[in-house]
C-alpha cells in the first residue's frame, strides 16, 4: 500500500495506512499519523469513483474499522484523483451503471466466488449511509470534484461538506438513470435546504457548483482545491479539541428528530451509557446482586 498512488490531494506525511487496509482494491484508508482522523477514499478515477458492490463492501469495513476505534474521532470521506483518463475529479458518481441488474448491482462472476456472496444484485450502499448517519463519530465529506447520483446522497447523510471551489460539482443524476434514494438522499436532503430546492435538485437534474450548494445549505465551505484536504483535516483538528461525549450527544440529538423511533432508541441507549454512571444506577445493580431492597434515599427527584 505504501507505494499506490492516492491523490493529487494527498498529503502523505500526514497519514499511516489503516490497519488492515492493503488488501483494498476499490478505496484507500488511512488514519493520521496521531491516530485520531481516517481519512477513506473511492479509488475509482477513472469512473469518477462509481462504486460496484466490492467497493460498498470495502467502504463498509473501513468505516465500520473507524468506528470501532475509540482513538478516532472524525472521518473524512473522499475520493482520489484526478483521473488518469482525463484529469476529471470526484468525490463519487453514485452506483456503477455498467454492472446495475434488474435486481440491483452485481459482483462479477470472479468476485462472487472470492466472497462467497449470492449473485443477487446488491443495494447495500445504504447499509453505509445508515453507518454513517448512526457512528458517534463526526464523518466530513471532502468533495474534490462531482457528488452525482448516490454519491451525492452519500455527501448529503455525512455531517459535514468541504467542496473544491473550482472542481466540486453536484448533481442528482438518480431521475435520468430510473435510480431513486427516497431515504436520506432525497427527503433528509429536503429537510436541509427545504423542499421546493430539493425537488429542483432531483426533478431537474441539473449541475450545481460548489458556491451555489453553500449558498443553498448543502454544503459548509467551499475553499480552493489545493487547500481541499489541509482544510478539512483542520477541521477535523477543531472538532477534536471538544468533548467527544458532547459531541455524540449532539450528533445524535441532531439525528433523533428526523430518524423516528430508531433515532430515539440510538440517542436513549446513549442517555443510558451515561446514566450508568451515576452512583445511583449503581446502586440499582448493586441491590440486585446483594439481594437487597435499593436505598434510592441519596438520590434526589431533580426538578
Ligand atoms: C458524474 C458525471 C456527471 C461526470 O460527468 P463528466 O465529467 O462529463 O464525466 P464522464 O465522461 O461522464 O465520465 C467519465 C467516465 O466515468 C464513467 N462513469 C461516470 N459515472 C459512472 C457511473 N456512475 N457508473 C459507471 N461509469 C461511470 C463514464 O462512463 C466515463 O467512462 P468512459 O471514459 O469509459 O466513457 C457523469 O459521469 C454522470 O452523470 N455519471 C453517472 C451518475 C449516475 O447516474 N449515477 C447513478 C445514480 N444512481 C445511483 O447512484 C444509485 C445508487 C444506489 O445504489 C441506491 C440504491 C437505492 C437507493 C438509493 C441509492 C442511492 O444511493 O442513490
Amino acid at each position: 500500500m505504501t507505494d499506490r498512488f492516492v491523490s493529487d490531494l494527498f498529503d502523505a506525511a500526514e497519514w499511516d495506512p489503516a490497519p488492515g487496509s492493503e488488501g483494498y482494491q476499490d478505496i484507500t484508508a488511512h488514519v493520521s499519523k496521531d491516530g485520531r482522523i481516517a481519512r477513506i477514499a473511492f479509488d475509482r478515477p477513472e469512473v469518477r469513483n462509481a462504486f460496484r458492490p466490492a467497493t460498498v463492501d470495502e467502504l463498509y469495513r473501513a468505516l465500520d474499522e473507524a468506528r470501532q476505534n475509540p482513538r478516532i474521532g472524525v472521518v473524512l470521506l473522499t475520493g482520489n484523483g484526478p483521473s488518469p483518463k482525463d484529469g476529471g475529479w470526484a468525490f463519487c458518481s453514485g452506483g456503477d451503471q455498467r454492472i446495475r441488474g434488474r435486481d440491483g448491482y452485481k459482483y462479477s462472476d470472479e468476485e462472487v466466488s472470492v466472497t462467497d456472496s449470492a449473485r443477487a444484485g446488491r443495494l447495500h450502499i445504504l447499509e453505509v449511509q445508515r453507518l454513517i448517519r448512526f457512528m458517534p463519530k463526526v464523518v466530513i465529506a471532502v468533495v474534490p470534484g462531482w457528488a452525482a447520483g448516490g454519491g451525492h446522497s452519500l455527501h448529503v447523510v455525512c455531517d459535514l461538506t468541504i467542496a473544491s471551489a473550482e472542481h466540486g460539482r453536484f448533481k442528482q443524476t438518480d431521475a435520468d438513470v430510473g435510480s431513486f434514494d427516497a431515504g436520506y438522499g432525497s427527503a433528509y436532503f429536503a429537510r436541509q435546504i427545504g423542499q421546493k430546492l430539493a425537488r429542483e435538485v432531483f426533478f431537474l437534474a441539473e449541475e450545481h457548483s460548489a458556491q451555489r450548494m453553500y449558498e443553498m445549505g448543502a454544503v459548509n465551505r467551499v475553499v480552493p482545491h489545493a487547500d481541499l484536504e489541509r482544510e478539512a483535516v483542520a477541521m477535523a483538528r477543531t472538532i477534536l479539541t471538544k468533548s467527544p461525549t458532547a459531541i455524540r450527544m449532539l450528533k445524535f440529538a441532531f439525528n433523533a428528530v428526523d430518524d423516528g423511533l430508531p433515532g430515539l432508541q440510538v440517542f436513549a441507549g446513549e442517555t443510558t451509557r451515561l446514566a450508568y454512571g451515576t452512583d445511583e444506577a449503581v446502586e440499582g445493580r448493586d441491590s440486585f446482586l446483594e439481594k437487597r431492597e435499593p436505598d434510592w434515599s441519596p438520590y434526589p427527584w431533580h426538578f
